[in-house]
């Protein structure tokens, strides 16, 4: 069978503008995925020695992995600005008509990388607003995505996306390129697994400590539950599109907010969801209809199959009163 690229498959479904978008995000993710790789032969583990505007620590690869995006997504024409998790501002690049903002976290999960666990790269792709103003394209809600993925670093190095007509798989190959290995991907309608940082607990509303406890007593249907946590978004989500189940990242005291970035974290992760049959919300609203104010406004993050999911927020919902 003859390979289709990452690039190759979306110019076919969505024109030959997006296909250009994927394939260089293809070209720029194979290229960090190969320095991950060979992370213990040269100098690029540990901190890089500053702190990007979420206030973390940021590491040699997520410099690298960022330089690199915006090196590769820069050169085309057809993007006019990215906005990304270690950049306080959109990089804007002038691109006079250019449709498309690219939204990324480049490297999610970075306090993993030193420990060789699996990290990702995930994105979102918004269209240029029709005022020309980059940072009011990021900021559209998560229902106007034009394509939305990410690509997890493990043992397999894949990427899964959409473009709104399913959810795809492409494996990247021993020539570095991201060939199509899986169509119609959908997440089964309940799962065996939650996935939380339960030390947080404490600091969780009640009806999200209720919830985990009903799960594991086998209260919501089905088996009791299994816990599964990585502390890499990615990674904790792939598995639950492929297995079943939810990611929970509630608000808790300290950070009622939530922890997780609203638009290239929960939104991209949320569009996927849903095009595989799965869903997302903050608790009691569906991500994708909310509204950012900011390019890096925070959420709590609830997303996996459907049943779940629909249970948790009726839940919160309830509590609400
Ligand atoms: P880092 O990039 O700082 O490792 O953060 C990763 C992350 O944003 C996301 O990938 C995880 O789901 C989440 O944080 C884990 O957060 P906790 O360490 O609070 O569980």
């Amino acid at each position: 069978m003859d390979k289709v690229t990452v690039g190759q498959y979306v110019e076919k479904s969505a024109g030959h503008e997006l296909g250009a978008v994927f394939g260089a995000l293809g070209k720029a993710c194979g290229e960090i995925a190969k320095k991950i790789r060979l992370a213990g032969l040269s100098d690029v583990y540990g901190a890089y020695g500053a702190v990007n505007v979420q206030g973390e620590q940021q590491q040699k690869l997520d410099v690298y992995a960022n330089d690199l995006l915006i090196e590769r997504l820069g050169g085309l024409q057809c993007v006019a600005a990215v906005v990304s998790e270690e950049d306080d501002a959109p990089v804007d690049f002038y691109h006079a008509g250019a449709k498309f903002v690219v939204i990324f976290d480049p490297l999610d999960g970075s306090s993993n990388i030193d420990v060789n666990v699996n990290v990702g790269t995930i994105f979102s792709v918004q269209a240029m607003a029709a005022e020309g103003d980059v940072t009011a394209a990021a900021l559209k809600a998560g229902t106007e995505q034009v394509a939305a993925g990410y690509v997890v670093y493990g043992p397999s190095c894949v990427m899964v996306m959409t473009t709104g007509d399913g959810v795809s798989a492409f494996t990247l190959d021993e020539d570095g390129v991201f060939v199509l290995s899986s169509e119609g991907m959908k997440m089964p309608a309940q799962g065996p697994y939650y996935s939380a940082n339960e030390a947080n607990a404490a600091g969780w509303p009640g009806v999200y400590r209720e919830f985990v406890a009903k799960m594991v007593k086998g209260e919501l249907g089905g088996k009791a539950y299994s816990a599964r946590y990585i502390g890499s978004l990615v990674a904790d989500f792939h598995r639950t599109l492929l297995k079943g189940g939810v990611f929970l990242y509630p608000p808790t005291d300290k950070a009622p907010k939530g922890k997780l970035r609203l638009l290239y974290e929960a939104n991209p992760l949320a569009m996927i969801a849903e095009q595989a049959g799965g869903a997302a919300v903050n608790g009691p609203t569906r991500i994708l209809d909310l509204q950012a104010e900011k390019i890096h406004e925070r959420t709590p993050l609830i997303v996996g199959s459907k049943r779940e999911v629909e249970a948790l927020q009726k839940a919160v919902l309830g509590a609400q009163g």
